[in-house]
């Protein structure tokens, strides 16, 4: 299909008009920083190798357990959400990969879908497989469970559906397969949680074994939802113990939105790390629960001190470049484009704070319990305004200084709203 593109013409006179005020700004900013020993334009180099990817649900709208709304324009095929998913890309310039979820993206043409993307400059990063709910036509149900059914042969169409996704993944051009059950209870008693965390384990290990030598397979728990009472893979802890079972190739997938309010994220971001088991992100932001709100919408220090902690392992071998970066949120009341755009700018501006923080002095300060130097350092870097870096980037490779100005600009979502109409609907719920 022929795909519509924000034009460079657009994006190079709405840039035009914003180029002084940034260059002022980006050299202040400079000035500030190397009084702190810090060179802005290695900062703003570290920022522009920083991606991270968009999930295909992303471009499409999502929902509550409530209602669903409709979006003017919303994609109808995986091809559509390709469509919008290089808009993004192409104004943010930091999204170059999609990850991709069956079934509710499968096409009979993946070769086709993979050059398309190519064309696009979109490349495919993990792959989703979803087994928590039913197919139209499936022989089997998952209302009991999947992975971990009492009945085997629900088990085994689950693991032959992870079997299809990485099949489906390797003729993408993907590296991992992203798995997250649904599986658990609703009532005290319902099932043996010993056992079903074993038969978890044998089907995980069947997975594994079909995986490619290249591949790695995600780990993603998640506290509750849909089961009210208990989840067969409800923690870090759970995940950890999974992929350690498995083997060097299995690692924890953690998406922000799934642990009680409180929890401290960024201490098991750290301990994953230091234990090699820390395999990637579903970033988003939450008040109270999986709100699958906008990455740093709500909490945007969480999400800067998950980063720190991710410099830090950067530091000892192991962080930020060899992880899966992904967004995973749904989207109710924004345009998910320009929500897209915010979090992927909110993700790489709380990396671009982490990598200011003031190491030595952080660590000086550490080992001499002086905690108000300690935790200056982290405010610091926290409050300084890193956007001017941020949207330099953006710039030199060739997106928009100010991205969701010039997506509104652009007519984009208007144009779609009239070339794909309504009724089509999405293929997905959003919610993983
Ligand atoms: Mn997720």
């Amino acid at each position: 299909m022929p795909f519509s593109r924000i034009s460079s013409d657009l994006i190079g006179s709405e840039n035009a008009t914003r180029l002084a005020a940034l260059q002022e700004d980006y050299e202040f900013l400079g000035r500030k920083l190397a009084r702190r020993g810090l060179s802005i334009d290695r900062i703003k180099e570290r920022v522009k190798a920083f991606t991270v990817a968009i999930p295909s649900w992303g471009v499409g709208a999502g929902g509550t357990r409530f209602a669903r709304f409709p979006l003017a324009g919303e994609p109808r095929s995986v091809w559509e959400k390709l469509e919008d998913c290089s808009v993004v890309q192409d104004l943010g310039r930091n999204t170059p990969c999609i990850s991709i979820h069956f079934p509710w993206d499968w096409t009979d043409d993946l070769k086709g879908l993979r050059q398309a993307a190519v064309q696009l400059g979109l490349h495919f990063g993990p792959v989703n497989s979803n087994t928590f709910q039913d197919r139209p036509g499936a022989d089997l149900s998952y209302k009991y469970g999947s992975l971990t059914h009492t009945d085997r042969h629900v088990q085994e169409q689950a693991i032959a559906h992870n079997r299809a996704c990485i099949e489906g993944g390797v003729a993408l051009g993907s590296k991992a397969l992203t798995v997250w059950i649904g599986d658990g209870t609703n009532f005290p008693g319902q099932q043996d949680f010993t056992a079903s965390f074993d038969r978890y384990l044998e089907s995980a290990e069947k997975i594994y074994a079909a995986l490619p030598g290249d591949w790695t397979l995600l780990i993603e728990h998640k506290l509750y939802e849909p089961a009210f009472y208990s989840t067969v893979i409800q923690d870090w802890g759970t995940s950890y113990i999974a992929a350690t079972h498995l083997g060097d190739r299995a690692k924890c997938l953690v998406d922000l939105g799934h642990h009680a309010p409180t929890v401290n994220i960024e201490m098991i971001v750290a301990r994953l790390a230091r234990f090699g088991k820390l395999g990637g992100f579903h970033f988003n932001d939450s008040k109270y629960g999986d709100d699958d709100l906008d990455a740093g919408s709500i909490d945007p220090f969480r999400l800067f001190l998950i980063f720190n902690e991710l410099v830090e392992a950067d530091l000892r071998g192991s962080g930020v470049a060899s992880l899966e970066h992904m967004i995973d949120q749904s989207h109710n009341v924004t345009d998910p484009i320009e929500s897209l755009l915010l979090s992927a700018e909110a993700i790489a501006g709380a990396y671009a704070r982490a990598l200011i923080v003031d190491r030595d002095t952080l660590h000086g300060a550490q080992a001499g319990n002086d905690v108000v130097m300690a935790r200056e350092q982290l405010r610091t870097a926290y409050e300084t305004p890193m956007g001017p870096v941020l949207a330099m980037a953006r710039y030199e490779c060739g997106g928009a200084i100010d991205p969701v100005a010039v997506f509104r600009a652009s007519g984009y979502r208007e144009d779609r709203a009239r070339d794909r109409p309504a009724g089509g609907g999405a293929t997905s719920a959003g919610i993983v």
